[in-house]
């Protein structure tokens, strides 16, 4: 264990530490650190028991404490499927459109975050590093202040953090904002994100923000961009070793010389597969040639499919899968080949390396870690090109990519063609300069950059400004 203390991590989904590096998400991310320092891994057990039933459910896994609770179906409903899936994910995405919100699912929001709180509480010791991800659980550091936690308590959003004018038509946004306040340290995606938020201080919350430092409520807190990253040389071994360099080549039997177009992602609204099936079917308008050589394969595993508008999104999707394939397809020839099924990680990898063009269009994205597994997994020699929307926060320093407005079919379509048609030496150029972008800010650089942060960071401590 490390002269630092314990990290604790928080997150709504806990694990799985034996083959993390095979689970992909957070776990990569946050395993490693955790053995180093003997941590804690606290967060929702990812299931539901009677109200009164829950209990604290503890295991060890080499070094690494997991403590979960579990929901009730009641706070499932209300906390997981309501306020944190229907109402603050479209929220964080731009899409108030889609914004549910439900008081009674505020307070289920509110009572699981203080219930976790208060479990948390009695597991921290003092010089414990606690360190808190994503939307569900914004209020923790508030509630486990109220409980008399001193510990330096970090916070880091997965997602994008919007603009003022649309984080202010959450009702009781403010309470939600001044619950960041509890926090020692709050680290976001990228720069816009971190903008926004010191924009909504300032605009919204009577507050300031000089430097890395943020005032309002009376509190003073540190932020920062801390771009996610993934494990390069990792990934990359994934697509060049067994079982991912046998899927490869059964991919490339399976493909017979034809030019594969590859998606990944969860079946959700924001990551824009709907305008990508329709760019894939403009493409294919416009280029008869590429009848019969290209195939697009879309891997969308189905995801909070508990709820009522992704079941309805999937129809949509499967609806424009079959509209592109009814119109172009031929006896011998299916243009979109569309899987709903999740598929072990080094498959992808293998199936990424297979692939001679990316496409990653999300509508909005916080970060987007396919595009930086697309890259990883290519062969130096003979490499892809990735086709990345703007609106993923990648895209803020994956330049070499073919950046894209995927709300301009046409122009999506263009890049699909140019990624196609490129020739190997800019193809080469393009991918080494993306791999050194990568390394650069690789997931171990993320960990360490934030939680070097953390431990910088002043205790938050109430400002000599008076409490608006
Ligand atoms: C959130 C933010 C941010 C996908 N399909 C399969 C599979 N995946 C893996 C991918 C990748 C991960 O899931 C998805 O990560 P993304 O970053 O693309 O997107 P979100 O899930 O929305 O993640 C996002 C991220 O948090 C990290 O901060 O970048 O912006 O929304 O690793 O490979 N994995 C397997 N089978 C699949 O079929 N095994």
């Amino acid at each position: 264990m490390s002269a630092r203390g314990r990290l604790v991590a928080v997150s709504n989904r806990v694990g799985p530490v034996r083959g993390a590096a095979t689970a992909g998400g957070l776990a990569v991310g946050l395993v490693d650190a955790l053995r180093e320092r003997g941590g804690l891994w606290f967060g929702w057990s990812g299931r539901t028991a009677p109200a009164g039933r829950a209990k604290l459910h503890r295991e060890r896994a080499e070094g690494i404490t997991l403590a979960t609770l579990d929901l009730s179906p009641q706070d499932f409903e209300n906390f997981y499927c309501g306020f944190c899936n229907n109402c603050l994910w479209p929220l964080m995405h731009f899409r108030i459109d889609l914004m549910r919100f439900e008081r009674r699912q505020l307070e289920s929001y509110r009572r699981v975050n203080a219930r976790f709180a208060q479990t948390l509480a009695r597991l921290l010791r003092a010089g414990d590093q606690v360190w808190v991800h994503d939307f569900h659980l914004i209020p923790l550091a508030e509630e486990l202040r109220r409980r008399r936690a001193r510990q330096r308590i970090g916070f880091f959003l997965h997602t994008p953090f919007p603009p003022t004018e649309i984080l202010s038509t959450l009702p009781e946004h403010e309470s939600l904002v001044r619950a960041l306040f509890a926090y020692d340290l709050i680290g976001f995606q990228t720069e816009q994100d971190l903008e926004r938020f010191r924009e909504h201080v300032r605009r919204a919350c009577g507050g300031s923000a000089r430097g890395d430092t943020v005032t309002a409520f009376g509190r003073e807190l540190r932020a920062g961009a801390f771009p996610i990253g993934i494990d390069v040389d990792q990934f990359h071994r994934y697509a060049f070793t067994a079982p991912g360099s046998r899927e490869f080549a059964r991919m490339r039997g399976v493909l017979r010389g034809r030019d594969q177009f590859i998606g990944v992602d969860r079946l959700d609204y924001s990551k824009g597969l709907l305008r990508r099936m329709d760019a894939f079917g403009r493409y294919l308008e416009a280029h008869p040639k590429a009848h019969g050589k290209v195939i697009l394969l879309q891997v969308a595993p189905v995801s909070r499919g508990d709820l009522a508008s992704y079941r309805s999104f999937r129809q949509e999707l499967d609806r424009e899968a079959a509209r592109v394939n009814g119109r172009f397809a031929r006896f011998d020839w299916t243009p979109v080949h569309y899987l709903n099924r999740a598929l072990p990680r080094r498959t992808l990898a293998g199936l990424y390396r297979a692939s001679r063009v990316g496409v990653v269009t999300p509508m909005r994205d916080g970060m987007n870690l396919v595009a930086m597994e697309y890259v990883a997994a290519q062969d130096p020699e003979d490499p892809g090109v990735l086709v990345l929307s703007r609106f993923a926060g990648a895209a803020q320093f994956l330049r070499e990519a073919l950046i894209v407005n995927p709300y301009d079919g046409e122009e999506t379509a263009a890049a699909l063609h140019a990624a196609r048609e490129m020739r190997l030496p800019e193809r080469r150029r393009r991918h080494e300069a993306l791999m050194r972008r990568l390394r650069a800010r690789d997931v171990a650089r993320w960990r360490s950059d934030f939680l070097a942060a953390l431990a910088e960071a002043p205790l938050a401590r109430r400002s000599t400004r008076k409490a608006k």
